[in-house]
């Protein structure tokens, strides 16, 4: 299968605050190329650099305000005389004002973002849209007949809703494709996350909707991030009822609970009959995984991809989490080598 990568993701290194410390990202640069060295050392397929796209293919799903304020944010930053990442300190929770969008960048960040995960940095709008290119240009060469392509998002995106950032994501890569496919003519698309943390932003975006299906298993909210959603009762809203599916698992899930989740979305989306298929591909669901707790195995990954080739459907996966770092590798390209049958 082809694999579209731009280099351009190394721009965006940026820190985190764990345990009041300011430490490099668990989302770090060597994600990605330990990814494409796998692909490469096991013969995936070819690899392609990702075409341009203009900003309006993501105010297809994000707010123009939103994406203006990503493509400034840095700027706004250094003209305060600041020069180190920059990092919301203040949210709008509960009865706070969401309606008045602050003039100064320190009111911004917080009023864009739902955590301090997702720093911005000098370079963090050049590798954002390469990502989200990177998932369109995925998307294209299905449209144009390919039947399957791995898209190798670095920063990763389901976190990022219409008109926010967070937990490592800032454009919704996922999103930006899935709407790429129906401007591009689908009638109804189907995205499916397997990261170990619930997909938010992709659900957030889809959820009143009837031609994007969402449909998620991962750790379950009550002990796990994003903490405020992702449970079982959140079915979609409007005409987007009965399209939202979310399957919550406990901590310490191995493969046999795992696969019976699988199978479960599986069958939703077969139900659906999209046209094509979005894969939220994280591998934080392996065991050694450093800030996740599902305990998959290396070889569990070939059954991901087995299961998700059975739809039978022209598929995109686009690369979300997955942090331990020597392992990744091996974890991701196992389920796209499941998936072409190869193992
Ligand atoms: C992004 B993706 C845990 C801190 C959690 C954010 C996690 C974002 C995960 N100690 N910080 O879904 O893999
Ligand atoms: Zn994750």
């Amino acid at each position: 299968m082809l694999t579209i990568f731009s280099p351009s993701h190394r721009l965006h290194h940026a820190t985190e605050l764990k345990d009041g410390h300011i430490i490099p990202c668990f989302e770090m640069p060597s994600r990605a190329d330990t990814i494409l060295k796998r692909v490469k050392d096991m013969d995936l397929g070819d690899v392609l650099a990702p075409d341009r796209y203009d900003v309006s293919r993501y105010t297809r799903v994000h707010s123009e305000r939103y994406v203006r304020f990503l493509q400034n944010a840095w700027i706004e930053w250094l003209a305060t005389g600041s020069t180190l990442d920059a990092l919301p300190l203040v949210w709008p929770v509960r009865e706070l004002r969401h309606d008045i969008e602050p003039e100064y960048i320190d009111g911004k960040l917080g009023f864009y973002a739902m955590d301090a995960g997702s720093a911005i940095t000098s370079g963090t709008w050049d590798a954002v849209s390469a990502s989200a290119n990177t998932a369109l240009t995925g998307m294209s060469r299905i449209v144009q007949n390919e039947k399957v392509a791995f898209a190798l998002c670095r920063p990763p995106g389901h976190h990022a809703g219409a008109e926010y950032m967070g937990g490592y994501c800032f454009l919704n890569n996922a999103a930006i494709a899935a709407q790429g496919f129906l401007d591009a003519g689908a009638k109804k698309i189907a995205v499916l996350d397997v990261d170990y943390h619930h997909g938010n932003g992709t659900q957030g975006i889809f959820y009143h909707r009837a031609d994007a299906m969402f449909v998620s298993i991962h750790g379950d909210p009550k002990t796990s991030y994003p903490y405020f959603s992702g449970h079982k009762d959140e079915l979609g809203a409007g005409d987007g009822y009965g399209f939202n599916h979310n399957l919550p698992l406990p901590k310490g899930t191995e493969w046999d609970t795992y696969g019976d989740a699988l199978d479960q979305a599986c069958k939703k989306i077969a139900q659906y009959a999209p046209d094509a298929l979005v894969i939220s591909l994280g591998v934080d669901t392996f065991k050694g995984d450093p800030i996740s707790h599902f305990l998959l195995e290396s070889t569990d990954f070939f059954k991901i991809g087995e299961r998700l080739a059975a739809l039978n459907t022209p598929t995109l996966f686009v690369m979300e989490g997955g942090y331990m770092v020597d392992d990744i590798g091996v974890n991701a390209v196992n389920v796209l080598l499941g998936f072409e049958g190869r193992r």
